[in-house]
């Protein structure tokens, strides 16, 4: 009997959430950096257990949301709880209960319901293994937890065995994706994420939470590759020349590594053509939001 289900990944940004589900997907679908609030919108990746399809919707971090931007990610975070059959809160082993889980905790508290929700303690690497029995007792008696893991997203560690309990969690059914499919979200935002991580790696501050990149034409050549235009839409004529930096260094370096990336994720050549617009105010344009997958009203506030 085959079963089938969805498992949100909830917690605060940097927690691991997209490394853990790149892991259990087996392929980079969703893009990772060390910096805080990279994931922007929910992304769905597929992972198969025995007879089980196991979706796992990859979350923006929860925070405090100041710009309209960031309520629609965290408005967004939250319905990929609620609309998942498990919920896993990711908390850093090193940070230990901030603010920031606390507030989580206070909302699970409204929305988990029935539902199951797990705690992986993530980042297990960083520190010494005393910390772990009262980081885990600590927060088991603040919330029901249905299990904890300690888990190391980036080495492996504990992810097999969140994995099969996972599985054993998934409601009876029909598998909801083919077999071989091991992503749900276009390709062409897949690749305006990979230049985005890119972008991120490479600027400083604030740069990364003021552009936005979209994939503007994709175009199939009769050699087998690709011809891909993507837009980076900045607010300043100065973020522009930061972007491009300087002889336009920067950009292309960053369309180098995406280039790369993306031949390597479709396994064929590519053209990666990249172009800076600046648009003051794409933060308040509906379409800016409906491309990256967001929900422009959740932005009202
Ligand atoms: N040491 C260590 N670092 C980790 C581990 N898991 C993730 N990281 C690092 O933590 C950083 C954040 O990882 P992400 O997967 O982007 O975190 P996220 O929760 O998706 O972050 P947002 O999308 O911003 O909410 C990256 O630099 C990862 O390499 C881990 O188990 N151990
Ligand atoms: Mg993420």
């Amino acid at each position: 009997m085959t079963s089938a289900g969805f498992v949100a990944l909830i917690g605060e940004p940097n927690a691991g959430k997209s490394t853990l589900m790149n892991r259990m997907v087996g392929a980079k679908v969703s893009i990772v950096t060390h910096k805080v609030q990279t994931t922007r919108t929910r992304i769905r990746g597929v992972a198969i257990e025995g007879d089980a399809q196991i979706v796992f919707v990859d979350t923006p971090g929860l925070f405090q949301p100041r710009r309209r931007l960031d309520r629609a990610m965290v408005a967004a975070a939250w319905s990929g709880a609620a609309d998942a059959d498990v919920v896993v809160l990711m908390v850093e082993a090193h940070r230990g209960v901030t603010e920031g889980v606390e507030r989580i905790l206070e909302r699970l508290d409204e929305v988990g319901g029935d539902r199951p929700v797990a705690l992986a303690v993530n980042k297990i690497d960083r520190v010494k293994s005393e910390v772990l029995l009262g980081l885990t007792k600590q927060l088991n008696e603040r919330y029901d937890f249905a299990q904890t893991f300690l888990i190391s997203a980036e080495k492996g560690h504990g992810v097999e065995d969140l994995r099969k309990w996972l599985a054993s969690r998934m409601p009876e059914g029909p598998w909801l994706y083919p077999e071989d499919q091991i992503a749900d979200l276009p390709m062409r935002m897949i690749a305006a994420e990979m230049t985005r991580e890119k972008l991120t790696l490479r600027l400083h501050q604030e740069l990364p939470y003021q552009l936005t990149v979209e994939t503007e034409n994709w175009e199939e050549r009769k050699d087998g590759s690709a011809r891909i235009d993507q837009v980076i839409y900045v607010l300043r004529d100065g973020h522009k020349g930061i972007v491009l930096g300087n002889k336009g260094e920067t950009i292309k370096a960053v369309g180098r590594a995406a280039r790369e990336e993306l031949e390597e994720f479709l396994g064929r050549r590519v053209h990666l053509f990249l172009q800076v617009k600046v648009r003051s105010g794409w933060l308040d344009e509906a379409e800016r939001y409906s491309e990256m997958g967001l929900d422009f009203s959740d932005g009202n506030g």
